[in-house]
C-alpha cells in the first residue's frame, strides 16, 4: 500500500517537472540565440507550384542536403504546416537534411517539427529519422491515407535533447525508398530546463 502510494507520487512529481519545463520554454526568447533559422522552408523561394530537386552542394537556405537529394516545394503546390514552403525529404530517392547550430553544454533543448507525407504516390505510410550529431533521436512515420494536396493532414512531433558542446548537429532524414517521401516544416527548437530529482 505505501509503494503504491510513493509511485503515485513519483508520478505527480514528474507531472510538475514536465510542466515546468513546458513553462520555460513559453517563457524563452524565439530565437533563443542559437542561431538556428527558417525551420520553415521559406529560402531561397521556390516559384510557386513547382518544387525543386536539391542535391548535396546546392543551396537550401541554412540547410544542407547530406545525403541522397530532397524535394523543395514551392508555395501553391501543398500545403504547408508554416508560412508558403516545405520539404519533401524524398526528392528522386530518399534524402536528408541538416543544419548546425549554436548549444550550451548540458543544457537541453526541445525540437518540434511538423509532419506529413507526399500524398501523390505510393507508399502510403513514410518514415523517416531525426538525427541529433549523427544519433538516431526520433524514428517517425505517416500515414497519407485520406491525405491530399490540399489537405496534408500535418501533425506535430517533438523530443529533447541534452547538448554535448558548444554546437548541435540537427538531421532529418527519409527511409523511405522512392520520390514520394514524408514532408517536414516548421522546425523549432527551443532550450528547456530539465530539473532531475533523483
Ligand atoms: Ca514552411
Amino acid at each position: 500500500m505505501i509503494t503504491r502510494r510513493t509511485g503515485r507520487f513519483i508520478v505527480a512529481a514528474a507531472s510538475v517537472v514536465v510542466l515546468s519545463c513546458v513553462g520555460a520554454i513559453a517563457a524563452a526568447p524565439a530565437s533563443a540565440a542559437t542561431g538556428f533559422s527558417d525551420g520553415g522552408f521559406e529560402t531561397p523561394v521556390v516559384a510557386p507550384n513547382t518544387f525543386v530537386t536539391v542535391f548535396p552542394g546546392q543551396p537550401l537556405g541554412p540547410w544542407t542536403v547530406v545525403s541522397g537529394n530532397v524535394d523543395h516545394i514551392g508555395a501553391g503546390f501543398w500545403q504547408a504546416a508554416e508560412g508558403v514552403q516545405s520539404l519533401d525529404l524524398d526528392g528522386g530517392q530518399a534524402g536528408a537534411v541538416s543544419q548546425t547550430f549554436a548549444t550550451s553544454p548540458l543544457f537541453a533543448y526541445e525540437v518540434s517539427f511538423a509532419l506529413a507525407g507526399n500524398p501523390v504516390a505510393l507508399p502510403v505510410v513514410k518514415t523517416g529519422q531525426v538525427l541529433v550529431n549523427g544519433h538516431v533521436a526520433l524514428n517517425f512515420s505517416f500515414d497519407t491515407t485520406g491525405k491530399t494536396e490540399a489537405h496534408m493532414g500535418y501533425v506535430h512531433r517533438e523530443f529533447a535533447f541534452q547538448a554535448t558542446g558548444s554546437t548541435t548537429t540537427l538531421e532529418f532524414a527519409s527511409t523511405t525508398e522512392g520520390a514520394f517521401g514524408p514532408v517536414i516544416d516548421d522546425v523549432d527548437i527551443q532550450p528547456c530546463l530539465l530539473i532531475l530529482c533523483l
